[in-house]
């Protein structure tokens, strides 16, 4: 069993820490509020490694490979509406759930994915209106025989990419669909994984059949207030190493261009190249981000997300331009050789916990130094603040969200896995 704290030991080393931190002029309690207004919307392809439920006799995954077989992985989507559950109940304040359109539930009926509707996702709007969580959605253009050449939105053949903008299309509806039963946008994020293993000869032909697919996608007007569009792009993934149709730069143009939402997630790029560094500028001409946090590790760009640095610099400049209302927080990381609905947990309290890290930072006195050229101070500043007892705070904010806080939670997995997981299959 792992150590669950009393309240008492808790709000004990919450009151030390709140003093630690008042010492720098940062009030733990304001931190800890303005923490509880930041949704995070957890990706559902984490409960079944990206499996769906279609139950097309399938095919590639669009080089998206979940690794592992750990027992347990939620076959339906009630399970996985389940699983989801048990997760949301071990992380602290209230958020969005992102689901793939190979979610869909037709009830037994083959619906292919240019005919979805909106009725086809009833069951996750009605969950999501019960627990008050928004929703996130994303065409699937992958692990489908129309996908099977590797193109979809770019393919040379027009039927091929009518039947791709036509289930964009139905996408973008159902994406706003769910954002009015919701009361809160649904972002629908368009990743098609287009690309080829080999050296391509023409790179612009397809990027401009991508761009006008893309236009034709978009060209019904949607509410804002309803739907909001996202275009994200791809260094490479396995089967596409060298070349991609949608880039990071096709992307931003793109975004640019059209006024959608940039995507950016942490594994598609270089593995040196951080997305934090991207905040600031694509903000500067974008009206709003997507982040796909994910943690890229050699080859593959979608490990479970963890406390790291990358992760911390991410989240410092979320909150130090005041952006969290125009950079959506999403999560992208699938791994099958662990406890899913632990994978979840973990990375979506790392994601929580960098944020509160980086909202307990002596912002003013930081930026004073900078601003006076004191990058002596600066250094040695930021340095010393790693070491404030911010787990304090975390802890008491687990406290207050009626969540467990330290490892208790892992306790909890285990319980769940033996009651439920391990009685699948
Ligand atoms: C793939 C993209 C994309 C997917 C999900 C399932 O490389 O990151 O976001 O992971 O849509
Ligand atoms: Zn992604």
């Amino acid at each position: 069993m792992f150590p669950t704290s009393t309240d008492k030991q808790i709000e004990t080393a919450y009151s030390h820490a709140k003093a630690r931190y008042a010492a720098y002029g940062v009030d733990a309690e304001t931190a800890m509020q303005r923490l509880a207004g930041i949704p995070i919307s957890l990706h559902c392809w984490q409960g079944d490694d990206v499996g769906g439920f279609e139950s097309l006799a399938a095919m590639d995954g669009g080089g998206i490979q979940a690794t592992g077989n750990y027992p347990g992985k939620a076959r339906s989507a009630d399970e996985l509406r389940a699983d989801a559950d048990k997760a949301f109940s071990l992380i602290p304040g209230r958020h969005r759930f992102n689901i793939h359109a190979m979610y869909a539930e037709t009830g037994g009926k083959k619906v292919d994915r240019d005919a979805l509707e909106p009725a086809h996702f009833a069951g996750w709007i009605d969950w999501a209106r019960a627990r008050g969580l928004g929703m996130d959605f994303n065409p699937t253009c992958f692990a489908h025989p129309m996908a099977d050449s590797g193109m979809t939105l770019a393919h040379a053949d027009p039927a091929v990419r009518r039947f791709w903008i036509d289930h964009c299309v139905a996408c973008r509806r159902i994406g706003a669909a769910m954002g009015r039963a919701l009361g809160t946008p649904t972002v629908t994020n368009i990743w098609i994984p287009d690309g080829m293993k080999d050296i391509p000869v023409d790179r612009m032909a397809p990027r401009a059949r991508l761009r006008d697919a893309l236009d034709a996608v978009l060209a019904e007007p949607i509410d804002p207030s309803h739907n909001l569009d996202a275009v994200e792009s791809k260094l490479f993934g396995i089967g596409s190493e060298s070349y991609v149709v949608g880039s990071h730069e096709f992307y931003l143009g793109y975004a640019v261009h059209k006024g959608v939402l940039l995507t950016l997630d942490a594994g598609h790029f270089h593995p040196t190249e951080s997305i934090a560094d991207k905040i600031s500028s694509t903000l500067l001409y974008v009206k709003e981000l997507l982040l796909h946090v994910s943690r890229g590790v050699r080859w593959d760009s979608d490990h479970v997300v963890i406390l790291s640095d990358e992760l911390r610099a991410i989240a410092e400049e979320i909150i130090r331009h005041n952006a969290t209302d125009r950079v959506h927080i999403g999560l992208d990381f699938f791994d099958a050789s662990i406890n899913r609905i632990a994978a979840w947990v973990t990375g979506t309290r790392a994601m929580i916990k960098a944020l509160l890290i980086a909202l307990l930072e002596p912002a003013e006195t930081l930026r004073a130094l900078e601003q006076d050229g004191d990058f002596t101070a600066r250094l040695a500043l930021l340095e010393e603040i790693k070491t404030l007892p911010f787990g304090a705070v975390w802890d008491y904010y687990c406290l207050k969200q009626g969540v467990p806080a330290g490892a208790a939670w892992i306790n909890e997995v285990k319980q769940y896995e033996k009651d439920v997981l391990s009685k699948r299959n």
